[in-house]
């Protein structure tokens, strides 16, 4: 025994611990990183130990043909990055298959070795894709093969999902493909930066330094959309400027179609009706104008110079200020028809807003409008014109009915506009799941052609047989780290995408999907985090505007309560919520049945008697159909007065149960992303809390009812929560128009 063994032991025992140290800093408990959420679900960190054992197997080598197309490039490096981030380790880059566990991706034209396999690509379609495993020159091999390359692309982030959600990979036959042939997002950008009901930081376009410098988000945009299988984005705001027309805007929008054109991102641009006169200085912007023609004509042809695969315009007119064809005497399909005609040979279409409804009638139900304005034009639209038709009849409500819309105009093609970005459920901070109320549009049955009807068969062009099809989603993306302001708004922009691509899919899956790859697969995560992000909406629904009341919110901002907000001098009545809440002593609700505004009427007969009938409406529709008395006694046995005033609590208590349930789960998730959320579900507790109060004092203030027993009284005065105002909201431009200028009260 010598002197130095105590020494070795000591030195031993010291390089054991700082490989612990090491250890623990690399592999340790998630809580001790920090992520900001800028990889959405595209994060590709090490799988667990097991998994990464079982999919190397299956990922062994890459194989690709020489000159591949930019987009085959970018699913290339997709793979790459995506295999070597998942399991820790590049595969071996090759240009044949030599050994098992090859992953050979292509078309028929990209690839020899795909054209020898002789695959039938039918069911692959125009965009979708083939995954199978097959046996190659005596190796397994997976083989990802498609039509297009967009198709091998989309493929190749199906298969990266696979890996993602721990789903087996050794005996794939997968076939899928879009339903849906555009799946566009509307980007409610301006020029100036801002976003119009954006809640995620600035605009994405940094116009100023366009086309010179493109920075790298515009990329991983692209990628995160063509993730998701999104294919169009409509780069500005509805309410449009003429800028965007110009040659100097122009030349920056080819730019970005450049970055997104690898990625099977068409570019759309939305433009103001009257831009033959503000930019081309003619006297008249009216459609049967030849002069009007000839400048939309010469316009487009200067785009598609710019833009060859430019996809068409999307349009706002006569709606809310905007100029349009009405202006002119002129029907909605005598506009739409101007810009079709101009886009016709070049294969771009437009996609012309159904949200109109003219402003002042005091007479008139506003749900009612859009459908009397263009059902009776079924019919006149061009073949390359979709009429874009907001998911309910008023304004993307917590919920709304189905619009009338849908099913009724068999012979125009229809699309459907859902809003990502929140507008009306609680903005940034709001743990809002989307998937439910997208998953309700779609597959609400409009019984136009007897059952099955569903919106979803509307817009996918199978209930009517058309060929073009689309639908489009308000985008909650910004200059925010995050790109939605908060981790899990960035699952609605993955909702929406998925969606589009498959209507079947259901919210529930879609949520583990994302959980899986924007987290862990740990059940103890996923389980409880699923289940909050499929009660989200009902519970927003509840602390909002329960029973199928809508349009409740503080003027302007719409961030907030304002159940008291009254037509304003100078506003439209239907900007006020009293007018959608109909609350006076006889009780609540608008009656849009026969003896009211007969907004019924609009639906098929079959739908027109159950809604029409108290009795059959279904509860969470009841208010948006019926006035009834606070004592009119709801299926449950309570009075309508009681479940209102309890479904607002239920909100309430939902939220804090969520908080909860959050608190548990820091194990799972680094530390970063769950105090942001922990933080925003705090800030949801007060705002839910704020809704529940100020609703229930106000229209207790109307109904004059007791509250049931055990439910607590709001702390405060009705006149309390009328004063208090946010007087500046993300995303609502200006001075928000609810509260004075000065005197605002200090928030409790
Ligand atoms: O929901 C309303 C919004 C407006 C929006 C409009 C629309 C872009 O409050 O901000 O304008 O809908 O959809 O055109």
């Amino acid at each position: 025994m010598t002197r130095r063994q105590p020494l070795d032991r000591l030195r031993r025992a010291l390089w054991m611990a700082l490989w612990l140290v090491i250890a623990v800093a690399l592999l340790g408990a998630p809580g001790a990183r920090a992520d900001d959420g800028y990889r959405l679900w595209l994060r590709y960190d090490p799988l667990e130990h097991q998994w990464r054992a079982r999919y190397s197997a299956a990922a062994a080598e890459l194989v690709a043909a020489s000159g591949l197309s930019p987009t085959l490039q970018a699913a290339q490096a997709e793979l790459l990055r995506g295999l070597t981030g998942l399991l820790g380790a590049a595969p071996r880059a090759t240009d044949d298959v030599t050994q098992d566990g090859a992953i050979l991706f292509g078309t028929p034209t990209s690839s020899p070795l795909v054209k020898g396999l002789a695959l039938d690509l039918r069911p692959a379609g125009r965009e979708g894709y083939l995954i199978r495993t097959l046996t190659i020159h005596g190796h397994r091999a997976t083989v990802i093969a498609a039509n297009t390359d967009v198709g091998v692309l989309y493929g190749a982030f199906g298969f990266l999902r696979l890996l993602q959600t721990r789903a087996p990979v050794d005996h794939l036959d997968i076939a899928s493909s879009p339903r849906i042939s555009r799946r566009v997002l509307d980007h409610w950008d301006n020029l100036d930066g801002s976003v119009e009901r954006g809640y995620a930081g600035d605009s994405l376009w940094k116009w100023e330094s366009l086309p010179e410098y493109l920075s790298p988000r515009y990329t991983d945009y692209a990628r995160a959309c063509a993730s998701i299988g999104i294919n169009g984005a409509v780069l500005n705001n509805v309410n449009a400027t003429p800028f965007i027309l110009t040659p100097l805007y122009l030349h920056k929008v080819a730019a970005l179609a450049g970055v997104l054109r690898p990625y099977g991102v068409r570019v759309y641009l939305s433009a103001p009706f009257s831009a033959p006169v503000t930019l081309g200085k003619l006297k008249t912007a009216d459609p049967l104008d030849p002069h009007v023609q000839a400048w939309w004509s010469a316009k487009v042809n200067e785009i598609y110079r710019e833009i060859p695969d430019f996809g068409g315009f999307l349009m706002k007119a006569n709606s809310e200020g905007q100029p349009g064809p009405e202006d002119y005497g002129r029907t909605q399909a005598q506009g739409a028809d101007l810009l079709a005609r101009a886009l016709a040979r070049h294969g771009g279409i437009v996609m012309w807003r159904a949200f109109v409804y003219s402003t002042g009638s005091h007479s008139e139900d506003r749900a009612r409008q859009a459908y009397d304005t263009f059902k009776p034009l079924d019919g006149e639209f061009a073949d390359n014109v979709l009429v874009q038709v907001k998911n309910g009849p008023i304004d993307f409500q917590p919920r709304e009915p189905f619009h009338p819309l849908f099913g009724a105009m068999p012979h125009t093609h229809l699309m459907l506009e859902l809003q990502v970005s929140k507008e009306y459920l609680g903005q940034r901070t709001s743990f809002v799941y989307l998937g439910p109320l997208f998953e309700e549009a779609l597959r609400d049955d409009t019984w136009t052609r007897g059952a099955g009807s569903t919106v979803a068969r509307v817009i996918d062009g199978s209930l009517y047989g058309e060929r073009l099809t689309a639908i489009a989603g308000v985008a909650n993306t910004g200059s925010s780290r995050s790109w939605c302001g908060s981790i899990f708004n960035q699952a609605n922009w993955y909702a929406f995408g998925r969606l589009a691509w498959d209507p079947d899919l259901s919210a529930a899956e879609v949520a583990a999907e994302w959980v899986k790859m924007t987290f862990t697969s740990d059940r103890r995560f996923v389980a409880p985090v699923v289940q909050m992000m499929l009660g989200s909406r009902e519970a927003a629904v509840d602390y909002m505007t329960p029973l199928g009341l809508a349009s409740q919110m503080a003027a302007g901002t719409h961030f907030g309560p304002g159940p008291w907000v009254a037509p304003a001098k100078g506003m439209p009545p239907d900007w006020s919520s009293t007018y959608y809440s109909r609350a006076d002593a006889s009780g609540l609700g608008f009656d849009r049945t026969a003896s009211g505004s007969n907004a019924t009427a609009q639906y098929s007969p079959r739908l027109a008697a159950q809604y029409g009938n108290a009795a059959a409406c279904p509860d969470n529709l009841l208010l948006w159909f019926h006035h009834l008395s606070w004592d009119y006694r709801m299926r449950s046995g309570r009075t309508l007065w009681d479940s209102l005033v309890l479904h607002y609590g239920r909100g309430v208590d939902w939220v804090r149960q969520a908080r909860k349930t959050w608190s548990k789960l820091s194990p799972y998730v680094d530390s970063q992303r769950y105090r942001l959320t922990a933080d925003f579900l705090a800030v949801q507790e007060k705002h839910a809390e704020w809704w529940r109060n100020a609703s229930i004092a106000y229209f207790q203030s109307i109904s004059h009812r007791p509250l049931p027993a055990g439910v607590p009284a709001p702390p405060d005065t009705l006149a309390h929560y009328e004063a208090f105002c946010i007087p500046y909201v993300e995303g609502s431009p200006g001075h928000s128009p609810g509260c004075p200028p000065a005197d605002i009260p200090v928030p409790r």
